[in-house]
């Protein structure tokens, strides 16, 4: 069975958030459309404490952008985003939801970043989410939201270890891009890894 997963469309990540995706707000009637051609749809939403530790203003002296050693892994600093119960932190008011069984928050804990609706950056806690789409007989994901270069890829990767057929939409995705060639890199990656890589138009 098809389940459409939608990745982190909120604010914070939207034109005028903290942590704006280019060109963002396109994908949200490509997905309300899409949501149209399934039965099963979950989502992911970011949800930091504000003393997260993936925020540059809580490391004094250290740039947004910079990439530190949290935990032993290579953490970029972000601006604030996505602070539990912030405006930041809701899903954009267009994006229709009433078809949504559940909502996965990720990031709750302030040591550790979450990129994967599956899994944090360490892999030490997950979710829930896999078994949920396992009990629930999912065997196909199909993969949309924001941003296609950290949390929609990291969700694709994960999704394919668990074992799920995976299909990312790219016209239902849009890149931070740090840097020009991050897209590029993780459509690369993420067709490498074994996602089929689709179009909207191209799911009956
Ligand atoms: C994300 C950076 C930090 C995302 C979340 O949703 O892609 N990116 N937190
Ligand atoms: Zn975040």
């Amino acid at each position: 069975m098809d389940a459409l997963l939608i990745v982190d469309v909120q604010n914070d990540f939207l034109p005028g958030g903290t942590l704006a995706v280019e060109e963002g707000d396109q994908i949200i009637p490509v997905i309300n459309k899409l949501q149209e051609k399934f039965d099963f749809i979950v989502a992911t939403q970011d949800w930091h404490p504000s003393v997260h530790r993936s925020f540059a203003k809580n490391h004094p002296g250290r740039q947004i952008g910079e990439i530190i050693s949290l935990n032993g892994d290579e953490q970029v600093l972000w601006p604030v985003h996505c602070v539990e119960g912030s405006e930041g932190a809701k899903f954009h008011k267009d994006l229709d939801r009433e078809k949504w069984k559940k909502v996965f928050q990720k990031g709750t804990n302030p040591m550790v970043d979450s990129y994967s609706g599956f899994y944090d950056n360490s892999r030490k806690e997950n979710t829930g989410l896999s078994d949920y789409l396992h009990d629930h007989d999912i065997t196909d994901v199909y993969i949309v939201g924001l941003a296609a270069d950290y949390c929609v890829k990291f969700t694709v990767l994960d999704a394919i270890r668990e074992g799920f057929d995976v299909n990312l939409v790219t016209d239902a995705t849009k890149a931070v891009n740090l840097a020009p060639e991050d897209l590029e890199n993780a459509l690369k990656e993420m067709s490498k890894a074994g996602a089929n890589l689709l179009s909207s138009d191209d799911i009956s």
